[in-house]
């Protein structure tokens, strides 16, 4: 069945992909979101190749911001004391952030080298490689047959072939193992005008509905749920095999289903109004940001952008704002500073307090989802009269 167009941004570059300087010249890509009316996912109608986007040269790093780091270390013992695993399997294993808590038998599964490297280093034994049904057909010849748990947070979402994906989870997943997927809800995309959350990197933006839909043919079952607050709004599933019986289905499933349902996640009409009220909220956006820069330059101070996320990498670009709104961009990502963003020339500096200080009134929250993290970091320059400006749920001013 052919995927119904939700929405088309245009092309734009892939958000992660930094410029060593302005002038370097950078690849563009469609960026069209699609619905396919056999499972009801939200996902890009085509997408960039794979080794564009997760390489050697990856710079999102996990570690950097203390959510995460605490995010990770909370889930690893929940689940250590919940299911007591004897051996880990992480896909899309990052920084180490969440694999380096279990003592057990562990393993990292992770394509973009210079990560491998750096978990390597932490003595957490990693391949480094894409995930596939076939990645899981070496590691079970080639290392260990199963796993009583299979974690994979904002890696699933990333892959593009997802029969391959969930064949190869199904194969190693131990009879009465876990498979535990986090993932930013389409619910709360949606309900938060959250616009940013697309870009090539994301091949799938999925709800309950959509994953119960896609699993089943796999001999998979979703028996938990949880709303986690990460990434401006995650859902937690945990997926079992279908036949193993001991883990009954819990109410939460039932409870978000119908929220889901509730809300329209299955229905054309509903989501691709939901677009338009994105797209508004950029428009609106780039007038609020060309105001206050102005403002801001009058008074002999720069407009910054607080955190270079992928997100505020597509923000700009579809809202088409570039160094002459926001000068340049704080971030506390080594591999990000002194590159540009592709399509804004706006530079990355490595973050420092005083400068934000010294410097600004007025901050764009790049770093949106972070947002109790960095107003209890920034309370100096809140307390001086600072401001951050967010896009999310709607464009507003953050004293
Ligand atoms: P953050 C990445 O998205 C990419 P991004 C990826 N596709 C994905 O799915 C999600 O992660 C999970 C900086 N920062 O986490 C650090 C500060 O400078 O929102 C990071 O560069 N100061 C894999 O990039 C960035 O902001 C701070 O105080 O949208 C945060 O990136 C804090 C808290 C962060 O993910």
């Amino acid at each position: 069945m052919k995927k119904i167009t939700l929405a088309n941004f245009g092309k734009v570059p892939l958000a992660n992909n930094l410029l060593n300087s302005k002038d370097e010249k950078f690849e563009t890509y469609p960026l069209i979101v699609g619905f396919d009316p056999k499972t009801s996912l939200v996902e890009l109608k085509q997408n960039a190749p794979k080794e564009l986007m997760f390489n050697e040269q990856y710079v999102y790093d996990s570690s950097k911001s203390q959510t995460m780091v605490k995010h990770f270390k909370s889930i690893a013992n929940k689940l250590e004391k919940k299911f007591k695993p004897n051996s880990v399997l992480e896909i899309g294993s990052n920084a180490g952030e969440f694999i380096k808590h279990f003592k057990c038998d562990k393993i990292g599964i992770e394509p973009c080298e210079n990560f491998a490297i750096k978990t390597r280093n932490l003595g957490i034994r990693t391949w480094e490689r894409y995930w596939d049904d076939e990645a899981a057909q070496d590691l079970s010849h080639g290392y260990r047959h199963n796993y009583d748990i299979i974690y994979s947070s904002n890696t699933i979402s990333h892959i593009h072939d997802l029969d391959s994906c969930f064949m190869g989870i199904k194969r190693v997943l131990s009879y009465n193992g876990v498979f535990v997927m986090e993932s930013p809800s389409l619910l709360s995309i949606v309900k938060n005008n959250i616009v940013d959350q697309f870009y090539h990197e994301h091949q799938s933006y999925f709800s309950l509905i959509s994953v119960k839909n896609i699993i089943e043919k796999y001999g998979l079952k979703v028996f938990d749920i949880e709303e986690i607050d990460v990434h401006g709004g995650s859902l937690r599933y945990y997926i079992k095999h279908k036949n193993y019986v001991k883990y009954k289905v819990s109410k939460n499933v039932r409870n978000v289903l119908r929220k889901e349902k509730r809300a329209g996640l299955d229905n054309v009409d509903i989501l691709k109004n939901a677009f338009k009220k994105m797209k508004d909220n950029l428009k609106e956006l780039k007038a609020v940001l060309s105001n206050i820069s102005t403002f801001s330059k009058k008074n002999h101070y720069v407009l910054l952008g607080y955190g270079a996320t992928a997100k505020l990498s597509l923000v700009l670009n579809l809202a088409k704002i570039d160094n002459k709104i926001i000068e340049v961009v704080l971030d506390t990502t080594p591999e990000k500073w002194n590159k540009f963003i592709p399509g804004t020339n706006i530079k990355i500096i490595p973050y420092k307090e005083n400068f934000l200080n010294k410097e600004s009134l007025a901050c764009f929250l790049g770093a949106w989802n972070y947002e109790k993290e960095i107003k209890k970091k920034e309370k100096k320059y809140l307390n001086n009269g600072g401001v951050f400006i967010s896009h999310i749920p709607n464009v507003h001013i953050i004293k």
